[in-house]
Parts: C-alpha cells; sequence; structure tokens
C-alpha cells in the first residue's frame, strides 16, 4: 500500500482526488501544535480558502513543540492528510493541501524562531492546549515561578516554553525590522487572545528593552471562538479510510460536520479572506466564546467526568444516559443565566444541537480524551459560572455535582476500579495529595482546595465548601450503581 503524498494524489479514487493549488510559495501562516484540532479545523479553513482563491494561497507551516509524532505523521506526506467530517447524513472526504510541513521545535528551536519571524508570514496561529498557556492556577496570567517559564525568563535560546517560543520568533521580527502580523489563539480559554498578549508581554518585559513596546505596536492578538469536534484517530478509522482511499494516510483527521470559527476583527498584516469560508468577524468574542465554554465544554467535562467515573467511554454513549442527560440539562440551566443575552442568540435551538452533536453515533469521541488536563478546563468552564452564580445566591447543584465527580476521578479510577489513563499537569500532585488525605471525604477535598488555587477563591465560601463534600460522599457511595 502507498503512503499518501503529493506524488500519490493521482492514485486515489478519481472522486477523492483534490484540485491541486500552488503550494511552492513560502507559508504565509506559522501553526503551533498540529494535533487533532488544528487538521480538524484551521488547516481545513484555508485549504477552502486557498481553492477559491488559489492565485494567492494561505499555507501554513507547522511546528511541534513537545513531540515528533506530528513531523513522522504529516513530513513524508508532503504535509498532506485525509480530512473525514461525519454526521448521521454520510461522510465528506477531502485531501487537505494547506499544511506544507512540521518542523520540531523543540530540536530545532531555529527553525520556529525563523518561520515566525520570515518576512512572508503574517499569520501566527496556536492551538497548545490550556496548559501551553502556564498560566497561574489562581489567576490568568503567566506563571512566573514555574521553572519552564523562569528558564525562558533567562535565556530565549531553547525556549522551553510555547510562549516563549512566539517570543523568540516575535523578537528576531523585531531586530529585523520585520512588519506587523497577528497571533490567534485557537484554544479553549476565555479572552484567549487576552491570555496570549499578556503571557507574551509578560515575558517580553524580561528580554530586551524595545521589544514590548514593538510588541504593543506591531502585533495584535484578536479573541476568537474555534468550535468542532475532533476526536483522536482510532486504529479501525485509519483502516475504513484506508478502505477507501486506497492510501496509507499517517496524518488522517477525523471530525463532525458542524464547524464554526468566530474572530474579533483586530489583524496587523494581511488578513486571509477566511468569511469566504464561513468564518464569522466580530468586534467583540466574548458572548460567542462564554456560550461555548459555558455550555459546549462544560457539558462535555461534565459527561466526561461523572462519565468516565460511572465506567462510560464514549460522549454518545454518555448522553444517552439518562443519569448524565439529566445531570447536563440541569447545569445547563444554571450556566444558561451566567451567558450574556443576546437578540442573535436561540438558547433553545443551540441546546438542541449540542445533544445531536453529542449524539453522532458515527464519531467515537473518547470520555477520557476530554477527562485529559481537565484542571486546567475546570475554571473556565465549571468554576467561573459556578462562582457568579454564588454571588448572586443562585442554587448550584449541577456545577458542584460536576466538581464531585472531578474529584472522584481524581484517583486515576473509576467507580468499579477501572484505570482511566488520562494524563493532567496536575495528576500526581492531586493524587498524592487525595491519598494522603486518609478515607474522610471531607479531609480528601480540603486536600485537594489545599494544591489547587483555581479552586481558591471558592474555598472560602464555607457553604459551599460543605455542599461539594456532600456531593463528593454521594458520588463515590453506591448511589450512582
Ligand atoms: C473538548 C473540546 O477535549 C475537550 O476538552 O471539550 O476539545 C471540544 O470537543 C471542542 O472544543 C469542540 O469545539
Amino acid at each position: 500500500m502507498y503512503r499518501l503524498n503529493k506524488d500519490k494524489l493521482q492514485r486515489l479514487p478519481r472522486a477523492l482526488q483534490p484540485e491541486t493549488y500552488d503550494r511552492t510559495p513560502k507559508p504565509k501562516v506559522v501553526h503551533l501544535g498540529v494535533g487533532a484540532f488544528h487538521r480538524a479545523h484551521q488547516a481545513w479553513y484555508f485549504d477552502r480558502l486557498n481553492h477559491l482563491e488559489p492565485e494567492y494561497p494561505w499555507l501554513i507551516e507547522g511546528a511541534s513543540l513537545r513531540s515528533k509524532s506530528a513531523g513522522e505523521q504529516l513530513n513524508p506526506q508532503d504535509g498532506l492528510y485525509v480530512h473525514v467530517a461525519r454526521s448521521a447524513a454520510g461522510s465528506d472526504v477531502t485531501v487537505v493541501q494547506s499544511l506544507t510541513q512540521v518542523v520540531n521545535a523543540f530540536e530545532e528551536p531555529e527553525a520556529l524562531t525563523s518561520a515566525i519571524a520570515r518576512p512572508d508570514t503574517q499569520l501566527v496561529t496556536l492551538t497548545i492546549t490550556e496548559k501551553g498557556y502556564c498560566q497561574n492556577g489562581g489567576n490568568d496570567d503567566l506563571d512566573l515561578h514555574r521553572e519552564d517559564v523562569k528558564r525562558d525568563l533567562v535565556s530565549l535560546e531553547h525556549p522551553c516554553t510555547a510562549i516563549g517560543s512566539l517570543l523568540a520568533g516575535l523578537r528576531r521580527r523585531y531586530r529585523e525590522k520585520g512588519q506587523p502580523l497577528t497571533i490567534l489563539s485557537c484554544d479553549n480559554l476565555s479572552h484567549n487572545g487576552d491570555v496570549t498578549r499578556r503571557a507574551v508581554l509578560a515575558m517580553a518585559e524580561h528580554h530586551e528593552a524595545g521589544l514590548t513596546e514593538w510588541i504593543g505596536d506591531n502585533v495584535s492578538f484578536p479573541n476568537s471562538m474555534v468550535d468542532r469536534i475532533a476526536p483522536a484517530v482510532t486504529a479501525a478509522d485509519r483502516d475504513e479510510t484506508q478502505k477507501l482511499t486506497g492510501l496509507e494516510d499517517h496524518g488522517l483527521a477525523i471530525t463532525e460536520q458542524f464547524s464554526q470559527w468566530v474572530i474579533e476583527n483586530n489583524f496587523k498584516g494581511q488578513r486571509p479572506a477566511l468569511e469566504r469560508v464561513g468564518v464569522t468577524w466580530v468586534d467583540n468574542v466574548d458572548a460567542w466564546e462564554l456560550r461555548k465554554l459555558r455550555l459546549l465544554n462544560a457539558a462535555h467535562t461534565a459527561l466526561a467526568c461523572l462519565g468516565s467515573w460511572l465506567d462510560i467511554r464514549f460522549v454518545h454513549e454518555a448522553i444517552s444516559d439518562p443519569r448524565l442527560e439529566s445531570l447536563v440539562d440541569q447545569m445547563w440551566r444554571e450556566t444558561a443565566t451566567t451567558l450574556p443575552d443576546t437578540e442573535d442568540f436561540n438558547l433553545t435551538t443551540y441546546l438542541a444541537s449540542l445533544k445531536l452533536r453529542f449524539g453522532n453515533p458515527h464519531l467515537q469521541h473518547a470520555l477520557v480524551q476530554i477527562a485529559t488536563d481537565s484542571s486546567q478546563k475546570l475554571p473556565q468552564r465549571i468554576l467561573a459560572p459556578l462562582a457568579e452564580r454564588l454571588a448572586q445566591r443562585d442554587s448550584v447543584t449541577a456545577l458542584t455535582t460536576v466538581v464531585a465527580a472531578w474529584l472522584c476521578i481524581q484517583t486515576g479510577q473509576s467507580q468499579r476500579g477501572t484505570d482511566l489513563g488520562f494524563s493532567d499537569p496536575l495528576s500526581e500532585t492531586l493524587r498524592r495529595a487525595l491519598n494522603e488525605a486518609g478515607d474522610s471525604y471531607r479531609t480528601q477535598v480540603d486536600a485537594v482546595f489545599a494544591v489547587y488555587p483555581a479552586l481558591g477563591a471558592l474555598g472560602e465560601d464555607d457553604k459551599w465548601r460543605e455542599q461539594l463534600i456532600a456531593a463528593y460522599a454521594t458520588c463515590r457511595s453506591e448511589s450512582h450503581r
């Protein structure tokens, strides 16, 4: 079986052979973090745009910050990969051509630094996940006490963090008197652009004079809301796609048909005409972002935490379990009151479409994938609306159940003792705290409060702490079996 690459495109079944476009110009986009989501979402948008404007393609140079796998998957394929968007109505299969190559920035930091500084580069996009922003758990700011951040404050020769890698490129661009550009975060964080800007500036202050000011004047950091469910690819997905295409593809992306991208219209440098492929430009993305985080992502986290605890494996199974569906419905009733009320938004229609998307049986979206890094996801999805409702003295029963379920899975095991196998930057700390706390649910909750600053402010509300202890005890007890 041949492997997909630019010389093998004509071996694809005729219906799948893409129109090609010129991929020789220098990329205008540099992307950090070439995982499943980037392939399912941003790279697919740029590919569609390039088909409409082949004379000025927006090509992407990818950079991996942690593992070699994206480069190993995509470089032998000239950056090409198959994109499958599945729904009940069938699958759309395309070959995405917007990505040109992936550099391993952890081995060759210079390759990424010079790509960001290159005059052709107009836009740097990021999917570095929540933890990539090195936030201090208690607020949104860069955690200046982390070892990796501290190293990047001293030297950017071999950056240890994504923010350091970005800054190394911006500093080179500044030194070379480069043109303005845009940094566009595509991660599920509140105010993702603002968080990125503050982190970059906080680090820049420790480097040469003038850099901070140059970034302030020449770099924009629009906030954006991204939405597309992109489950990790399974061996079965690979086999099925291989049968369909006749080619081996190590870079495959599996996703749903729904896709959304809303971006603040605040670009420096050239702006791609992404509106031609369905992107919405707005002055302020806040309302879009809050809805998505507190409805879609919060529900995902609720399903992932309680569902994993109850030994359920996939999102579509979890949402069809009455216990979980009613938790999600109740949680939505709670979070909905914390959302801006705008005329252009119909909550009932939005929630109905989320249920359909979650129930999509053609996606095997594993709950452990969502439970991964949940200590970084809880604040913007669950804890922020919870704190806002507490401040209004509104009930927080469902949101508290989600926190309780999250606590339950921090042992790394389900209720039946199955290893869940998700990773989280705090998992060791949380597990140790729980193990050392003994058998009392109260001391266990206290131990987690002590090591997880995101719960900090909420922990001062004694009444809520008691409510959480009770919810945790219920979750740990027999009542869910
Ligand atoms: C999910 C998101 O893994 C997770 O945390 O909630 O990746 C979710 O699928 C996307 O944000 C959907 O747009």
